[in-house]
Order: C-alpha cells, then structure tokens, then sequence
C-alpha cells in the first residue's frame, strides 16, 4: 500500500471515529434529539470496502449507517445538520440518523428495518446488470440481519441471477441485547453462502487491511460478471446497541478487553508507525485537520435554523392525493 492509501484510510477512520464520539457527547448534552447507534469501533469497515468503489457504485446501509455514509462520502455538515433537526440536513432535519442518504454518491440510506437494505442492493445490482453500466452494489448489515427472510431471499436472487453485488456482514458479536449464538445457528455466518453457492469469505474486521484484502476479491468477482460473495468481517459493538443502552447484557471486561486489544484505529496506527510507513507527524496532522472539519460540521448544524412546522407534511409519499 502506498503512503496515500495508508493516509486516506486514517483518515476516514478518523473521520468516522470523531464524529461518532461528537454525536456521542452532543446526544448526551441534549443537543441532538431522536435515537443514534453508533459505528465506533467498526471504522475500518467502511473505510476499506467503499475505498474499493467508484463514486457511481451502491452502497445500502443500516440504522448503524453513519460510518458507511462518511466512508461513501457523504457531506458531513449535512448529517451533522440532520441529526440536530435542521433544515440543512440531508432530509431537512425530518428524518435523523436512520434516514440518511445521498443519491447523487450512491448512497441509497440507512435503513431502520433490520435487514432491509439487502434487497434494495440486490435491487441496484440488478439495475446496474440490466444498464450494463459497471456497477456494483454492497449491502452492509449486521449479524442479526443475517437471521432475517431478506437475507436468504436476496442472496439467492442474486445468485441465480449472477447479480454484481457484495453481502457484506459485520458480525459485531451482538444484535441489540443478543449475543449472536444465541439467535444464530452457524459460528461462522459466512458458511451461509455455500447454501447458495456463492463465495463466503472472513476478513478480520478490526484490521482495515485484511478488509481490504477479502472485499478487493469480491469486488473484482462483481466487476468481472462472477456474482455475488458473502463477506463476514468479525468485529465488534463497542458502544451501546444505541446512546444511552445500559447494556446490563455483556460484561464490562468484554468491553474493555475490545478496547484495549482490538481497536481497529489502534491496531493500524501501531502497524504503520512499527513498518515506518507513516510518521507521527503524519498521523498528528490527519487528526487536527478531522477535529477541525467535524468542529465545523457541529457549528454549521447549531448555527442552522429548525424547518418551519409549516413544512411537516411536505416531502412526504403521496397516494391518490392524501398525505
Ligand atoms: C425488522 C426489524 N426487526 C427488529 C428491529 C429492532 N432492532 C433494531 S436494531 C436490532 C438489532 C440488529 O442487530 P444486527 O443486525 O446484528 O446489527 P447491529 O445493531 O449489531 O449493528 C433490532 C432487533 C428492527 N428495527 N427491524
């Protein structure tokens, strides 16, 4: 990898971690209302899968979204604006964090149904298929989604069509308050694919260049009309299923040992600075210059007025006239 990978993943980890703590002490300081799940911990994801895509290319994404969105490159004033309420956020302050997308870059939402953006990819997929325009999609969806009928169904569309698409499932360990062999009958979720015939792949999820690695093969598989993969990353929930769970589910210990071991921030900083692949000063500027970029996504979004309740019905689905 070169330096300005190595730079433009910290970056974007950076850029995913910082605003998702800032949401985190806005949420808390009563600043931001409505309800949030976090991606932290998860960063390297996002970052390394939607390096691998164009612009053009589909992503769907989760009531986890934020991360995906930053990585996608998504405008981080207008999700700051968004989940304050404001009328310059991406759904003009109505929606908040589970209903942000951006078309224009491929982003086709968050997604407050657990296990709904699958078929929506599938659907971009087949889109791209039908257009021959070189497309492709990934889903990103948690290890409960994987439980869900959407799953099975859009995955084996998908195969039988050889559809240009990426099921990627991040198997952070826990569904809400379930831990995942609890609700899931596999240790591995990516053994699913062979019931489907596609491809199933592990990336360690908290090492961005093992994501790297795995997603690159199913991307090039997409591009190159092979069909869909499977690929599970093993990760984990560090925070909360959202701000302000009490998490009275899981140990502390769990956490923390996570924490400590297994950032995936960490993990990369103590591998490029040991390969001497970046410098500290590298690093130390990346993160002034993300500090200063979300200080500002903050102060554009309190600084932004509420939409006028005059606006409450606009933007809504409309059938035979009645709102
Ligand atoms: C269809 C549906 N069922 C249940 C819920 C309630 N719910 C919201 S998040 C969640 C857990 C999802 O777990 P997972 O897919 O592993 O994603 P994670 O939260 O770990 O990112 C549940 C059950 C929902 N939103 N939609």
């Amino acid at each position: 990898m070169n330096k300005g990978t190595l730079l433009r993943w910290y970056r974007t980890m950076m850029r995913i971690r910082v605003f998702e703590e800032t949401v985190n002490e806005k949420f808390l300081a009563g600043e931001i209302p409505g309800f949030v799940h976090l991606y932290v911990g998860q960063e390297a994801v996002a970052t390394a899968i939607c390096d691998l895509l164009n612009e053009s290319d589909y992503i769907t994404s989760t009531h986890r979204g934020h991360g995906h969105a930053i990585a996608k490159g998504a405008d981080m004033k207008r999700m700051m604006a968004e989940l304050y309420g404001r009328e310059t956020g991406y759904c003009k302050g109505k929606g908040g964090s589970m209903h942000i997308a951006d078309f224009r870059i491929g982003m086709l939402g968050a997604n407050g149904v657990v296990g709904g953006g699958i078929n929506i990819a599938v659907g971009a997929a087949l889109a791209g298929k039908l257009l021959d325009n070189g497309r492709i999609a990934v889903s990103f969806f948690g290890d409960g989604a994987s439980n869900r009928g959407t799953f099975h169904e859009g995955i084996n569309m998908a195969a039988i069509w050889k559809l240009p698409v990426i099921f990627v499932c991040e198997n952070n360990q826990w569904s809400s308050t379930t831990f995942y062999r609890n609700s899931t009958a596999v240790e591995d979720i990516a053994v699913r694919a062979s019931a489907y015939g596609i491809p199933g792949l592990i990336a360690d999820g908290n090492d961005v260049f093992d994501v790297y690695e795995k997603a690159d093969e199913a991307v090039k598989r997409a591009r190159k009309g092979g069909g869909p993969s499977l690929l599970e990353v093993k990760t984990y929930r560090v925070k909360g299923h959202f701000i302000g769970d009490p998490e009275k589910y899981r140990r502390r210990e769990e956490i923390m040992e996570q924490l400590e071991n297994n950032d995936p921030i960490k993990r990369f900083v103590q591998r490029v600075t040991d390969e001497n692949l970046l410098s500290s000063e590298e690093l130390t500027q990346v993160d002034q210059e993300v500090v200063e970029e979300v200080k500002n996504a903050v102060e554009f979004a309190q600084s932004s007025p509420f939409p006028d309740s005059s606006q409450a019905y606009e933007d809504l689905f409309v059938e035979d006239g009645v709102q």
